[in-house]
């Protein structure tokens, strides 16, 4: 059984468009995981992060996953750590960072897991790339549609970096 699952790629060190294209290389060629779309990569300043911290790049992924939610988690990680990722605490630079956006309609919560992501209603980086690649996505805890929350949210700086180059 495969589910459709949500990633969002960031980097705020090093050649970010680099990093976000060597893991969605990765993730593409990951056994249990097949690319279905890749958003547009979008550059946004730093929310929530140490004063000083440089902006971000962000690309949204859809894929098509059978692992289970750990799985999937272990292969994202797994992905950050050979990409080189080193600190993982207080939202300090990192050249790349794997989350976990949406995993079907499905509701996680482990010690390792929160599904869907617990801030991203409020944030337009992960909302404005996701509109992209699934309009018509809902939140399963509430049965919004997220692209109904960006018109009452300030853009926060996102804007578009570089167009979707599809899926490779
Ligand atoms: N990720 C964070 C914290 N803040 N800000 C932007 N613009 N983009 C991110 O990906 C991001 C962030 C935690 O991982
Ligand atoms: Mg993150
Ligand atoms: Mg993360």
């Amino acid at each position: 059984m495969s589910e459709m699952v949500f990633l969002l790629l960031g980097s705020n060190l090093g050649d970010r468009c680099a990093m976000l294209d060597e893991a969605t290389r990765r993730l593409a060629g990951t056994a249990g995981l097949t690319l279905v779309a890749a958003s547009s990569t979008y550059s946004s300043p730093p929310i929530d992060c140490p004063s000083g911290s440089p902006d971000f790049l962000n690309r949204m992924l859809k894929l098509s996953c059978a692992l289970a939610p750990e799985a999937l988690l272990d292969a994202t990680e797994g992905i950050e750590t050979v990409l080189g990722r080193k600190g993982k605490g207080g939202n300090v630079p990192r050249i790349i960072d794997i989350d976990i956006i949406l995993y079907g309609d499905r509701v996680v919560r482990t010690d390792r897991l929160v599904i869907p992501h617990p801030r991203m209603n409020r944030r337009p980086f992960v909302l404005i790339p996701l509109r992209e690649v699934a309009p018509e996505a809902v939140d399963p805890t509430t049965g919004h549609r997220y692209a109904d929350l960006l018109p009452d949210l300030d853009s926060q700086g996102v804007v578009k970096y570089k167009e979707s180059a599809g899926v490779q």
